[in-house]
């Protein structure tokens, strides 16, 4: 799994390097500085990986998917770096080296988020994506579903307001259903729209995205209280400090990893419409629930 992730990333770098501005010297280089030190990082680009997966079910040309695949990275990594400002997580360490604003400034940072988020469209809404226009219209309403007020950002808002508070199972599984779960969603689906796949199929796509994210999250929790900072590359232990209601916190460390495992059997069956052509999502489900970082 490690081996298949490394390889689509490879694919993936050369897309982005494509895609993001160059500095060359101009008045607003250390913008494009910026955009290209948060994106072209270390990340385990899951995401892209998803998205790759899903148009290989449906014989997706290359150069389509990996463009999607570029824009939901950007999109993530526009998510990381303003989730890592002083007015959110503030944190200063991001996949293993100092987050946006360390390296460079608060301003820019902000700025760089924008710029990703804004040039994410605009990818996705390019002839060169895709040459039918209905197409590029359901990936960009499809992303902005995803990343807007019903999606990520709703449910970032819903972290920032739950901090010292007590959030039932029920309300931490529909923030990070929001906020997590969305993304991977449309990650899944975006192989589908390419493809134009029929509804059932793209639900499909959807069911086991939402179990996977979930699984997903609840390791996300579990690997920021038994991991260090120096394995996951970010700061560890920071759902304590800040007390949020985790899946850990609510469930204990035991029964937490049990719920990711039948989270992950559950994602993987949503797939029984598919043969063997969907086994790199089966071995993704896999890896979250197993993943050290
Ligand atoms: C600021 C609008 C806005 C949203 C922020 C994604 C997010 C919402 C915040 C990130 C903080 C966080 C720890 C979220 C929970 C899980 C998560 C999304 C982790 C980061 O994703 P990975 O592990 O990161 O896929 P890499 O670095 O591998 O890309």
């Amino acid at each position: 799994m490690i081996a298949e992730l490394s390889a689509a990333s490879a694919d993936l770098g050369e897309t982005l390097d494509g895609i993001l501005p160059r500095a060359n010297g101009q008045i607003e280089q250390r913008l494009y500085q910026a955009m290209r030190y948060s994106t072209l990082g270390d990340g385990k680009r899951l995401r892209p990986f998803l998205v790759l997966s899903s148009a290989g079910l449906f014989k997706v040309s290359r150069r389509s998917a990996l463009r999607v695949a570029a824009a939901v990275e950007m999109v993530h990594s526009y998510s990381l770096i303003h989730d890592d400002l002083p007015a959110m997580d503030d944190d200063d360490l991001r996949r293993g080296k100092p987050s946006c604003h360390k390296q460079f400034d608060e301003a820019t940072a902000i700025l760089a988020g924008d710029a990703l988020l804004t040039q994410a469209f605009e990818v996705l809404a390019d002839e060169d994506t895709h040459p039918d226009p209905r197409v590029c219209t359901d990936l960009v309403r499809a992303l902005a579903r995803a990343a807007g007020p019903h999606g990520m950002v709703g449910g970032q808002m819903i972290d920032l307001a739950g901090e010292g508070q007590s959030f039932d199972q029920a309300q931490v599984t529909h923030l990070h259903l929001l906020k997590t779960g969305r993304m991977f969603a449309f990650a899944c689906e975006a192989g589908a729209i390419l493809g134009k796949a029929p509804k059932s199929i793209r639900l499909a796509l959807r069911s086991y995205a939402h179990d996977m994210g979930l699984a997903f999250q609840i390791k996300d929790d579990i690997l920021d209280v038994e991991a260090s900072s120096e394995e996951l590359g970010k700061t560890a232990g920071k759902d304590v400090d800040q007390e949020k209601s985790t899946f850990v916190k609510l469930l204990g460390l035991d029964q937490a990893r049990e719920q990711a495992r039948m989270l992950c059997d559950q994602a993987i069956n949503h797939l029984n419409c598919f043969d063997g052509e969907a086994e790199p999502l089966r071995a993704v489900a896999r890896f979250v629930v197993e993943r050290g970082r």
